[in-house]
């Protein structure tokens, strides 16, 4: 995973600062995903009122993550999080079959941002190791990916537990972002 990290970082010139976000619902498993990627000191900051940030920073890479749902009046909040976003990372619990139009809800809303416009989208269609998950297919129906026009996506299964699939999102992602300045 630090490979592939490294060479992301070295993709773009150093000066180019490449800022990626990882958002989900609760206990979709970021946490998990950010700790596997064993980038280096994950700090965990909580901004005005109450939403937790978690950041890494790696190279000229950012990483952020938090939570999203249920939490309208954060909403405004977040949005100076999204500025200058290259690349956004929505994790889903693909077990969670109660949530995941809760998850869709969330997602659409934050693709709606004007802040987001350039930023591709990659899914994690997480915890792919529970016997109940839906398939990453069932995952990208439900979440109505196949309806998002001018939209760069793409939808990885994954176990956050095992590492499974995180790296070939990853990949994904490092070749599918455009860093314009
Ligand atoms: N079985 C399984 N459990 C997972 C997976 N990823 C995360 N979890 C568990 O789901 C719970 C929530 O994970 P966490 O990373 O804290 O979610 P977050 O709220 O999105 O940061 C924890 O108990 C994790 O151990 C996975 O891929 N498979
Ligand atoms: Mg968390």
């Amino acid at each position: 995973m630090g490979k592939l990290i490294s060479r992301l970082a070295k993709r773009f010139f150093p000066q180019c600062r490449i800022k990626l976000l990882m958002v989900g619902l609760d206990a979709s498993g970021k946490t998990t995903i950010l700790y596997k990627m064993k980038l280096g000191e994950i700090v965990t900051t909580t901004p005005t009122i109450g939403f937790n940030v978690e950041a890494v920073e790696y190279k000229n890479i950012s990483f952020c993550v938090w939570d999203v749902g249920g939490q309208n009046k954060l909403r405004a909040l977040w949005r100076h999080y999204f500025r200058d976003t290259h690349g956004l990372t929505f994790v889903v619990d693909s077990s969670d079959r109660e949530r995941i139009s809760e998850a869709r809800n969330e997602l659409h809303r934050i693709l709606s941002d004007n802040e987001l416009s350039n930023a591709a989208l990659l899914v994690f269609a997480n915890k792919q190791d529970l016997p109940n998950a839906m398939p990453a297919a069932e995952v990208a129906d439900k979440l109505e990916l196949y309806s998002l026009s001018q939209r760069h996506w793409f939808i990885q299964s994954c176990s956050a537990i095992s590492g499974q699939g995180l790296y070939e999102g990853l990949d994904w992602l490092s070749n599918n972002i455009s860093v314009k300045n």
